[in-house]
């Protein structure tokens, strides 16, 4: 495993809080030393850069232990981001897994919006940038690059931001604001996934109903059954569909204005397969002599 830090041509940050936090105290292999922007708060981000493209497929990250730096982003050279569905909080570490291989010339961590609150000299002890994976692939796919809702109640953020919804946590719920029959949230994938089933949890207080699922490609399934708030409600898809996105809306039924959802859980596989490291695709007309 090469630990891509380890090979960067520059890095550059948002900001550094003195000369005893500098940026590359972020990857010196200390956990001694950290980081930290000087006063960013969610504004904070760090970016590595390479002079000839490297292949991510993990970030590890290590947090400071007094400010929070919540979802990362971590965007690529091509402007094309997979935000981190669970939060870094107060002295974590945390593996975090491209759900697929992403080539690049380079990588900055920020903060997602609507991220949990992050603190003020928001930073890193340590970065580490992984071209291999040490979690083994999953068939979990409740985490995409993206997660968007249709809205957030209240809108500034707080207690329903659409992270409630895969949280594992049936104490709190995403819930849009007043959108009713037109609430919806999405799962996206930068690249190709087939999904097999979503389970859902319903808010115990406004209902969603009946779920319409719809997929990148515009074709639609239609759940059989309202979403349960007493436990989770199955939704398959047979066969399994490959697809980079799903959204969930209202077909019918239901009821109340700010609807959401307070559990998701969405299983699959990650398709296609990664080829193989250095394996050069191109037409077949160069194959035939
Ligand atoms: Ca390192
Ligand atoms: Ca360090
Ligand atoms: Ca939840």
């Amino acid at each position: 495993m090469a630990h891509l830090e380890d090979s960067v041509s520059s890095t550059t940050a948002s900001s550094e809080f003195s000369g005893s936090y500098v940026k590359e105290n972020a990857y010196d292999d200390s956990l001694a030393t950290e980081w930290a922007s000087a006063g960013d708060g969610a504004s904070a981000w760090i970016q590595f850069n390479w002079a000839a493209p490297v292949t991510i497929r993990e970030v590890y990250l290590t947090n400071r232990v007094g400010d929070v730096w919540g979802h990362p982003r971590f965007t690529f050279s091509d402007a094309t981001y997979s935000d981190g569905g669970v939060p870094l909080l107060q002295g974590q570490d945390i593996v975090y897994a491209l759900p697929h291989p992403v080539a690049t010339t380079s990588l900055r961590i920020s903060i997602a919006p609507d991220s949990p609150t992050s603190g003020t000299n928001t930073g890193f002890k340590e970065v580490e940038i992984r071209d291999t994976y040490t979690v083994t692939p999953s068939t979990d796919l409740t985490y995409p690059d993206h997660l968007d809702v249709s809205s957030t109640y209240p809108p500034s953020g707080g207690d329903y931001r659409r992270w409630r919804a895969v949280d594992g946590n049936i104490a709190n719920a995403w819930a849009s604001n007043g959108d009713g029959t037109g609430a919806w949230i999405q799962w996206e994938w930068l690249s190709s996934i087939s999904i097999e089933t979503i389970q859902l949890r319903d808010r115990a207080t406004d209902r969603w109903g009946t779920p319409r699922f719809t997929f990148s490609d515009a074709s639609t399934q239609d759940g059989g059954e309202a979403i349960s708030d007493a436990g989770y409600t199955t939704y398959t898809f047979s066969p399994a569909k490959t697809t980079t996105s799903i959204r969930v809306t209202v077909l019918s039924g239901g009821s109340g204005s700010n609807r959401g959802i307070m559990e998701a859980i969405l299983t699959g596989n990650v398709t296609p397969p990664a080829p193989p490291e250095g394996r050069i695709l191109g037409p077949a007309v160069q194959m035939m002599g």
